[in-house]
């Protein structure tokens, strides 16, 4: 497998859930982490878990100004990111189209995609100059396979997907990788943003089931950009074994 030892990686939302879980997988492995995301204390306490092995770096991933200011001047020995993981992301709402907040739309859009391009296009040509790279999307099955209330949610997962199969198609040749992951239910801080902070809604999402936790998908990641070069995976996708799809609905009368 490819040796991430003092290979330097970038996580986005990594205070939580998924992107905290990559920080501790990447650092286990070996690998030296910038940490990204906006809640500053809890950016301090994971940086100081791995003394010297994280840096913590406050960010909004919507801020597009701020990102390619801050991702341009990384302090040195910071700098030259090689595995990028675009986890920043969320679900608010669960309502159908026709009564859902466009805000709530636009912050989804925001963040999962348009935060997620803005990081990647900042980083990508130094990869492509250094010949190495890996750029981990985590996208969803909520991009494959529709249910009621995830329109724009599902929507910016496709999103996803399809940017990652497609930065793989501009890729080739370069020694970059590209892989969307894509995880069914798992319990992190995810319901809680959806349900907007109530914690009993939030709970009922995985009551009687064992759903992922966030170390199996970080499990994915860390499989994934430790294939040996020539291997790129282009999408994971993982369920728990308590999870799986509806019938059609079919409206009678
Ligand atoms: P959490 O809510 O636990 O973590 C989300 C992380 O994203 C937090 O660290 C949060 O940090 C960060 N974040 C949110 N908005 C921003 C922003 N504007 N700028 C920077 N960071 C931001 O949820 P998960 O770990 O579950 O979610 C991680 C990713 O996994 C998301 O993209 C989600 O869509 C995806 N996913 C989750 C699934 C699940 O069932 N949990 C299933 C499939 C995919 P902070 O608030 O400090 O900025
Ligand atoms: C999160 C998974 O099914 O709750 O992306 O939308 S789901």
């Amino acid at each position: 497998p490819y040796d991430l030892t003092d290979r330097l990686a970038l996580v986005t939302g990594a205070t939580s859930g998924i992107g905290a879980a990559c920080v501790d997988a990447l650092v286990g492995a070996g690998a030296r982490v910038v940490a990204a995301a906006r809640r500053a204390d809890r950016l301090d306490a994971l940086a100081s878990r791995h003394a010297g092995r994280v840096h913590p770096l406050l960010l909004d991933v919507r801020d597009r100004a701020a990102v390619e200011a801050s991702l341009a001047t990384l302090p040195a020995g910071w700098g030259e990111v090689e595995v990028l993981v675009n986890n920043a992301g969320l679900a608010l709402g669960i309502e159908p189209a026709q009564r859902a907040s466009v805000d709530e739309w636009q912050t989804m859009i925001d963040t999962n995609c348009t935060g997620l391009v803005v990081v990647t296009r900042a980083l990508l040509p130094g990869m492509v100059e250094r010949g190495r790279g890996h750029v981990v999307n985590v996208a969803s099955v909520a991009g494959t396979y529709p249910y009621p209330g995830g329109n724009v949610y599902g929507a910016t997962k496709a999103f996803v997907r399809q940017l990652t199969l497609n930065l793989k198609a501009d890729l080739i040749g370069t020694g970059v990788r590209a892989t969307s992951i894509e995880p069914g239910m798992v319990e992190t801080e995810f319901s809680l943003v959806r349900f907007s902070g109530d914690a009993g809604k939030a709970k009922q999402v995985y009551q009687g089931m064992q759903p992922l936790g966030p170390e199996d998908v970080a499990d994915a990641i860390l499989w994934c950009v430790t294939r040996p070069p020539h291997v790129n995976v282009n999408a994971l996708e993982l369920m728990p074994e308590r999870q799986a799809f509806s019938p059609f609905a079919v409206k009678r009368g």
